[in-house]
């Protein structure tokens, strides 16, 4: 008689790996190393400033995944190293959630975010990965077109032994803790940074001349890590604090502005590093040559907005660029600011509000008070009175995705300020869902099953039949 196999939870898989992705990249880029320290001191800073705050984490339980939160972004060439990488992520349980599409700001990419799902497994570890897609459609000239899907259809950014765990594991239904610690070096090969290009000097200027990003994916044995990004508490303290520690930040953090109830998401960067590459050449001699590509960031978590919250935002935000006219930069970031703020202040800035107009998911807990009271003396009473009677309480649940806006302006920030064009192919989920060869779920209904979940558990909690919004 066989036994069933062990197999270590994907879960604790995506952990491990998430933490050994972090050492390679601070490995490879010791400033990522540095903003890391600067993070940490800023998070238990602000912490002990804003008991609250720390309350706060403290019930939702985000205070223990802090530390270990973060996120990375890869660029892809083709759907077979897009399908292929969905497997991988699988491995780790993380399916694609989103679509976003760049093109409508000069990026020739569509992408997704592989991230846990429910609300326990991203507690075990929220890794999540920014997934782009090359759209080679978007390069203009047929011959540049054609060679560079001939470039990318040589090459195989997968070891062969990632590959056969990646197929045991979809087979067996899990992964041994040895074959476990086996996948995790081998799947983090193919996000290595290669200083050697597979192409020569001239084809990467061809390349690089249509669009940086394209030489970037092209021009490279496989999709390097460009960035890896841990949460930070107070984003405006350590924008404030990089030029001090060596650290450039960009000019202007994406998204909303600083908020007494910060919602979705605000990010910065350091520009990306110049490093020293070398192209091939027919001779074999060595060429070398530099490519600038990866950088740092650092992001601030806020509230998961409703479809309504959404699409406040998104017209505050759209309303703020309009009346700066050109894009945010070194010159006009205090005025974009401050016309960020002015618009902002029709978006309600405290809980009870923002959950009144429905423009926000929230979790919720029942208090003390709640689990010592009678079952029988509460029965009939509705949500709303049981929250005026501190039987149950509720926190904002936490934004686990991106945003396209932002994410083009972190992409550009990174692209020089030339190409700043815009393309004009349509969106196309559809292409992207048939390259990547599933649907990408739908980031709301997480966010909805989740307040659902929570509603359903206090329910349990108190012994009541049912509780609903
Ligand atoms: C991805 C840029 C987007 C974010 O945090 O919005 C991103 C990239 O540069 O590949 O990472
Ligand atoms: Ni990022």
């Amino acid at each position: 008689m066989t036994t069933q196999p062990s197999f270590v939870q994907p879960d604790e898989i995506r952990a491990r790996f998430s933490r050994a992705m972090s050492d390679m990249y601070q490995a490879e880029v010791p400033l990522y190393g540095a903003l890391l320290q600067l993070v940490a001191e800023i998070n238990t800073q602000t912490m002990e400033q804003q008991p609250e705050l720390t309350r706060h984490l403290r019930q939702t339980g985000e205070i223990e995944r802090l530390n270990m939160e973060r996120h990375g972004a890869i660029r892809v060439g083709t759907a077979a190293e897009l399908a292929t990488l969905r497997r991988l992520f699988a491995v780790m349980g993380m399916v694609p959630v989103g679509y976003y599409d760049l093109a409508p700001a000069g990026v020739p990419v569509h992408s997704t975010a592989f991230r846990a799902v429910h609300e326990a497994s991203l507690q075990v570890s929220p890794f999540r990965v920014f997934t782009s897609l090359l759209r080679l459609e978007l390069i203009e000239q047929p011959e540049l077109r054609q060679q560079a899907a001939d470039i990318l259809a040589k090459r195989d950014i997968f070891t062969p032994r990632a590959i056969e765990l990646i197929a045991k594991y979809e087979t067996a239904g899990g992964l041994t803790d040895n074959e476990a610690t086996d996948f995790i070096t081998q799947a983090l090969e193919t996000f290595r940074w290669h200083s050697q290009a597979t192409v020569s000097a001239e084809v990467y200027q061809q390349l690089h001349d249509q669009h940086r990003l394209i030489a970037d994916v092209v021009a490279f044995k496989g999709p390097h890590i460009n960035h890896l990004t841990p949460r930070t508490l107070n984003i405006d303290a350590v924008q404030t604090a990089m030029p001090e520690h060596h650290i450039t930040p960009k000019a202007v953090i994406e998204g909303p502005p600083p908020r007494h109830c910060p919602i979705l998401l605000r990010q910065t960067s350091f520009k990306a590093l110049e490093e020293k590459v070398a192209f091939i050449s027919t001779d074999g001699q060595r060429v070398q040559g530099h490519h600038t590509a990866r950088f740092g960031e650092i992001e601030q978590r806020g509230a998961a907005l409703t479809a309504k919250g959404r699409s406040l935002y998104d017209h505050l935000l759209q309303a703020a660029q309009d009346q700066l006219q050109v894009p945010a930069n070194e010159k006009n970031a205090e005025q974009y600011k401050t016309l960020l703020c002015e618009q902002f202040s029709q978006f309600p800035d405290d809980y009870p509000t923002m959950r009144a107009e429905k423009l926000a998911f929230f979790r919720y807990f029942p208090t003390e008070k709640g689990l010592h009271i009678s079952a029988a003396s509460i029965q009939d009473l509705t949500l709303e009175q049981l929250i005026s009677a501190a039987i149950i309480q509720y926190e904002p649940l936490v934004y686990e995705d991106f945003l396209p806006v932002s994410a083009a302006g972190i992409f550009q920030s990174n692209l020089g300020d030339k190409g700043q064009s815009h393309f004009t192919g349509h969106s196309s989920k559809q292409n992207f869902q048939r390259d990547l060869g599933v649907e990408v779920i739908d980031e709301l209904q997480l966010y909805e099953e989740t307040q659902q979940r929570s509603l359903a558990a206090c329910a349990a909690a108190l012994q009541l039949p049912t509780l609903s919004l």
